[in-house]
């Protein structure tokens, strides 16, 4: 693409980014679209890192994809080097150790270097011995170099160098989606700013503004871009925002004195404040201390002023300086005023929106039970901190994020007991068997532990939540335990929490002994499990394995711990025994087994376990023949 050596930027500018650096190009692309540009200007980014990809972006109200290269040659080798011929500007992002090299290998390779015009150099802290070479090579290969230690430059209503212009309302409120007539040189994106919103309303704004960075080797100086400006005829009047140090601005007044720039320019050197200072003063800028009395802010001005630039008294009259100076060219018709368009409506940023407090939208989901958005993370309302403070345990713990409220001590011990008692139970139970015959397969932790967790059910570990229902109902309803066993004998229902494969009234289950006298001796009433030792007896006078077992017996004992300790309301205790709390202690504490088992497993290294066939009574029918009706056609 063909541009005058004027004006490397137009609306139809293409360029690569360097560097990932999403919110900068959506932020390029937004000025784009409010531009009312077709075409983003950016058309790929090249990040050595993580791989060739694609990243999505906002295109006004629409999403449109960015690929990303791994390196320049890889960007420009696209869709056999056609796909990015239109690209002829860089963005370089990459860092100060980065730069030299990303841009030397653009500059120095035969191909690259001629399909480049401009590269922006964001990165500060670049060696000055590196900013001196690629300047170097730049100008050897006539590439426009903006920065190092930019921001970069803006042509409004045609492309935007990576952040310049800064969030897209101050882009609207300067005006910068439309080209106006005055083009600015200044040093950095501050200073720009400023420049961009007094242009806005002291004038029809900005036709281009460059920031050509606070480095004391700047790629291009405030000399290199007023000489375009004044070659460009869409340009009618010029600015210099200039600053103590450095002896650029005396270029750009040997310009004016020359005759080479004779266009109107108005010409501010910031800094005049040094001279109050005892000492030299550096200000921000690399680039910004006065060496000599000629780099003087004061001198400046005075060599500026003298030279025939608009130099006003102050900086606070600058504003009025410019009016000043473009009125005079709007009567001379020099500068054409036209009708103002409104730029499209940029959508806002739903983040931005809402920290604006804008916008509202309904949670798609409630949580109740913790929070970490905050310094610190929070169980149920209380800092974890004050969880190890206030030692309340694995217990403590449970009852903040299941029943988010902290239960008396003797409750969160009877949880921790229950985790303990349930832990194991040998590895012949069902779930442990599955643990290990999945980890034998070959399977991970999680998934083994998954297996072991999902044999748990109605007949093994998973008896709870049925049994405090079927316990506390028959109890309610003023059922004797010899009807409450006939009733369900009648309903052809097994009571859960009732029976066991191996243990007996002969050989007791030790857990539900512990767990008997833990609740005798600590819980302030123990009714159900009374009535459920009753049932017992009912059930084991006819089969001696019919016992009150681990998951009856902590299944009636948390009933009672629901209804009586005056932790929860009679409607909350009937909740957490229809919403299948209790079974979620045995799940949690067998956990615990599962995984044990599965480590034992691993260690032992145990092969592929195969049942042996001997001990499966395979009984198959044989229906090799076709029938009908049974009979063998
Ligand atoms: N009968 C547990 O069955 C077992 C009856 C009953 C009335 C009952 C069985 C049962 C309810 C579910 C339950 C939790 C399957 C158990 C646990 C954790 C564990 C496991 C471990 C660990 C045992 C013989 C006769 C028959 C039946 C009658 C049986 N249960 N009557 N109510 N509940 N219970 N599960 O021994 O007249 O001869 O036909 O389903 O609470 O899982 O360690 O292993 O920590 O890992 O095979 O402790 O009781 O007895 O089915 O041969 O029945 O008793 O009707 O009568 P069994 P069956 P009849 S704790």
């Amino acid at each position: 693409i063909e541009r005058p050596w004027f004006r490397p930027f137009d609306a139809n500018t293409r360029s690569f980014v360097y560097g990932l650096q999403p919110r900068a190009i959506q932020g390029m692309l937004d000025f784009d679209f409010s531009c009312g540009r077709s075409t983003p200007s950016v058309a790929a980014m090249i990040y050595p890192f993580g791989g060739h990809h694609i990243q999505k972006f906002y295109w006004g109200t629409k999403e449109t994809l960015l690929p990303v290269y791994t390196s320049v040659q890889e960007a420009f080798a696209a869709g056999g080097g056609s796909k990015h011929s239109d690209v002829d500007s860089i963005v370089n992002f990459a860092s100060s150790r980065s730069v030299y090299s990303s841009t030397m290998e653009i500059l120095r390779h035969p191909e690259h270097s001629k399909k480049i015009k401009s590269i922006a150099l964001i990165a500060e802290g670049v060696p000055e011995r590196h900013a001196r070479e690629i300047l170097v090579e730049a100008k050897e290969k006539n590439v426009l170099i903006i920065g190092p230690a930019t921001v970069g430059g803006i042509k409004p209503g045609c492309f935007r160098i990576g952040n310049s212009g800064g969030m897209m309302d101050n882009i609207i409120a300067s005006k910068l989606y439309r080209p106006g007539s005055v083009g600015y040189v200044s040093k950095s994106g501050g200073m720009s700013n400023e420049l961009n919103n007094i242009l806005s309303f002291t004038t029809n704004g900005v036709y281009e503004g460059i920031a050509i960075g606070g480095d004391r080797y700047p790629g291009t100086s405030f000399i290199d871009h007023l000489l375009r400006y004044q070659e460009d005829p869409e340009c009618k009047m010029l600015v210099l925002l200039g600053e103590v140090g450095g002896i650029e601005e005396y270029r750009v007044i040997d310009a004016v004195k020359s005759g080479k720039i004779n266009k109107p320019i108005v010409a501010w050197s910031i800094g005049t404040c040094a001279g109050m200072f005892k000492t030299e003063v550096q200000f921000g800028h690399a680039g910004s201390l006065a060496g000599s009395d000629r780099e003087t802010a004061e001198a400046k001005n005075r060599a500026m002023a003298a030279a025939g630039f608009v130099v006003p008294p102050t900086f606070e009259d600058l504003p009025a300086t410019i009016t000043r100076v473009y009125q005079s060219l709007v009567q001379k018709g020099t500068i054409k005023e036209k009708k103002e368009v409104d730029p499209p409506v940029i959508p806002m940023d739903y983040k931005w929106a809402t920290e604006l407090g804008l916008i509202r939208k309904p949670a798609a989901f409630i949580s109740t039970i913790s929070d970490e958005r905050g310094q610190e993370l929070m169980y149920a309302g209380m800092r974890i901190s004050d969880v190890f403070k206030e030692n309340i345990g694995l217990g403590g713990v449970v009852s903040l994020l299941w029943f988010k409220r902290r239960l008396p001590l003797y409750a969160t011990k009877f949880v921790e007991m229950v985790l303990m008692l349930t832990a194991d139970h040998g590895p012949a139970v069902s779930g442990a068997m599955n643990t290990i015959v999945a980890t034998r397969a070959g399977k991970d932790l999680i998934s083994s532990l998954a297996s072991g967790l999902l044999t748990i059910g109605s007949r093994f570990g998973g008896a709870l939540d049925e049994a405090a229902f079927m316990f506390s109902s028959a109890r309610d309803q003023g059922l004797t335990p010899r009807e409450f066993v006939d009733q369900s004998r009648k309903a052809n229902k097994l009571i859960s929490g009732i029976g066991h494969k191996i243990k007996s009234v002969n050989n007791p289950d030790l857990r539900v002994e512990l767990v008997k006298e833990y609740v005798r001796n600590n819980f302030p009433s123990h009714s159900l499990l009374d009535y459920a030792l009753a049932v017992e007896k009912v059930t084991t006078a006819k089969k001696d394995t019919l016992i009150l077992n681990v998951d009856g017996c902590i299944a009636v004992c948390f009933v009672d711990l629901l209804r009586d300790s005056g932790a929860f309301t009679p409607e909350e205790a009937e909740e957490y025994i229809k919403i299948g709390a209790l079974n979620g202690l045995f799940v949690l504490g067998r956990s615990i087994g599962f995984i044990g088992h599965h480590l034992d497993q691993k260690r032992l290294k145990a092969p592929l376990y195969r049942h042996p066939a001997d001990d499966i009574f395979i009984n198959m029918a044989d229906v090799s023949q076709p029938r009908v009706l049974g009979k063998i056609l």
